[in-house]
């Protein structure tokens, strides 16, 4: 983000708003405050919607919770290779213990910041770690919703302050692995630890359940607890999950190298242009037309069909901006045309990765992949990834997944551990998402069900619900799932598996509802009765 403009950093501060709020809606459980096309703190067009209601917490597993200490007391606890940095009430919340602690990994040197917070009273014998977005591995808001709610919660800053991924690279100038390892899956397991053990300290008693939330980095936090610390969460949120995270990051520059290698920057209105004709062309293939495709796969709308037509003040699609739409949505291939990777999905923002701006026109990178190719590929600050040819491309893209796929890749589909420990796992992800295509979600949940013996028993422990019409953790033309960490809680503590995550859209008047069905069933309209009444739709293997 050194390169950044104002007006571009002004988009990122104001994504990492959304994102603010977007940690708080996700905990609560109400996705329609989610962020419309936020970023995992990097998108431009981010904006928080609409305000949802304080949501009421679980019933407390303790009655009439007391500490056995004073929060201050806690400033004197011995943890390995940690620091309590401060204990204390918080000043503007006297409901809050807020604990900040230090964890180092000798003889590493590193730092993960961990913050704490327990409510000084009716604690209702949960704890709850928080994950972050992009880069960024959490903040100490991030605790903020779930203690209201009567959790012991936790985040983490990872072990690096700031959104960018320039932390990989050393002051040497050399790769910090500790740093990379602290981002990938060290930070959020200490700060569990550490968040668990500072709660049992104060409240005498451990957790009876603990839980994690997170959405996009968030989401890929929480896979990753289940992949490798599958004894620190009895249940996880995980929305949009940011994993398969070194191809993501490589597939989040391919419009943009598109564009740059054919030499056509194609402008905003056309992407959007070819967005809303795909909407318009396969919105009632599944029975009802409400400008959302429920079912992007089965849309095959080809872009040739806008060439000549024109797009707002953009001018005239061209046969080459129709080329550079399809490469965009078919997703990133070798030089030979064979496949890399998913492309964005048809009905989401194309602008959102391949924005081209400034006059001349011209293609920008994603943030996080410039980052990324600076900092974690090169290991050159100055790369500029408009020199990267097709070939260079290529390159990039294996060594991304040879570097880095064991240490934040988060795709190990072998969850055995995790299953046999009871623990369940909730992942929900937009059909819409513009940053993070949902087919690298279906694509893991699939290699999940296969090393897991089958959809019946993947089903005992893991779930999957796709959001049509759902933008990047909420926001879109779709209903938003809601009360999803209910359904989570009611899952592990009552074994009341879902069947479906109820979901809604506020617009004027009545909110639209739908239930989300688990994959691989759809939401059917029954025929008869609102569209936007979720009564009037059931659970089916097709439209
Ligand atoms: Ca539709």
């Amino acid at each position: 983000m050194r390169r950044a403009n104002g007006r571009f950093f002004l988009a990122v501060l104001a994504a990492l708003a959304a994102l603010a709020v977007l940690t708080a809606t996700v905990s609560q459980g109400q996705g329609q405050r989610g962020a419309r096309g936020a970023a995992p703190a990097g998108a431009p067009g981010a904006a928080a919607r609409g305000a949802a209601p304080p949501v009421a917490g679980p019933k407390p597993l303790i009655v009439d919770a007391k500490p056995v200490r004073s929060c201050e007391s806690l400033a004197t606890l011995a943890l390995p290779n940690t620091t309590i940095e401060s204990a204390a009430i918080d000043p503007n919340n006297p409901g809050i213990c807020r604990v900040t602690a230090i964890t180092t990994h000798p003889p590493a040197g590193d730092k993960v910041t961990i913050w704490v917070g327990i409510p000084t009273s009716n604690w209702n014998g949960r704890f709850m770690g928080t994950g972050g977005g992009g880069f960024s591995g959490g903040s100490a808001g991030g605790v903020n919703s779930p203690v209201a709610q009567g959790y012991a919660a936790g985040a983490t800053d990872t072990g690096h302050a700031g959104a960018s991924g320039n932390f990989a690279l050393g002051a040497d100038g050399k790769l910090n692995w500790q740093a990379i390892r602290d981002n990938g899956h060290v930070g959020i397991h200490e700060m569990t630890v550490t968040g668990k053990a500072l709660t049992e300290a104060m409240y005498g008693t451990a957790p009876r359940y603990s839980y994690f939330n997170g959405c996009s980095t968030g989401g890929r936090q929480g896979l990753m607890e289940a992949q490798r610390y599958p004894q620190d969460y009895n249940g996880i949120m995980a929305g949009a999950p940011a994993i398969n995270w070194p191809k993501l990051m490589m597939q989040s520059i391919w419009g943009s190298e598109v564009m740059n290698e054919t030499g056509n920057p194609v402008a905003s209105c056309k992407l959007a242009a070819a967005t809303t004709a795909a909407i318009a062309a396969c919105d009632a293939m599944d029975g009802v037309k409400d400008g959302v495709i429920e079912d992007p796969s089965r849309c095959t709308y080809d872009p040739k069909a806008l060439i000549g037509t024109l797009a707002g003040d953009c001018g005239t699609l061209t046969q080459a901006d129709a080329d550079v739409i399809r490469k965009i949505w078919k997703g990133p291939t070798r030089e030979d045309g064979s496949f890399l990777w998913y492309g964005q999905s048809m009905g989401a923002d194309l602008n959102s990765l391949a924005a081209s701006r400034g006059t001349p026109l011209k293609p920008q990178g994603f943030n996080f992949t410039v980052d990324w190719l600076r900092y974690w590929i090169t290991e050159n600050p100055q790369f500029d990834w408009s020199t990267m040819t097709p070939s260079m491309y290529q390159r990039f893209w294996e060594q991304s997944i040879e570097q880095y796929g064991i240490v934040i890749g988060t795709d190990n589909p072998d969850l055995t551990d995790f299953k046999s420990r009871g623990s369940k796992l909730l992942v929900w992800h937009g059909l819409a998402d513009p940053l993070i295509t949902a087919d690298g979600t279906i694509d893991y949940y699939k290699r999940v069900v296969q090393r897991m013996g089958g959809a019946k028993e993947t089903s005992q422990f893991m779930r999957l619900f796709l959001a049509p019409g759902v933008g990047h953790c909420g926001g879109g033309a779709g209903p938003a799932p809601t009360g999803q960490m209910e359904a989570l809680v009611a899952w592990v503590e009552n074994g009341n598996a879902p069947e479906t995550l109820p979901a809604s859209r506020p617009g004027q008047g009545t909110p639209r509802t739908r239930p989300l069905c688990q994959y691989p069933l759809v939401a059917k309209y029954k025929g008869s009765g609102s569209t936007d009444d979720a009564a009037n739709f059931s659970c089916s293997t097709g439209f």
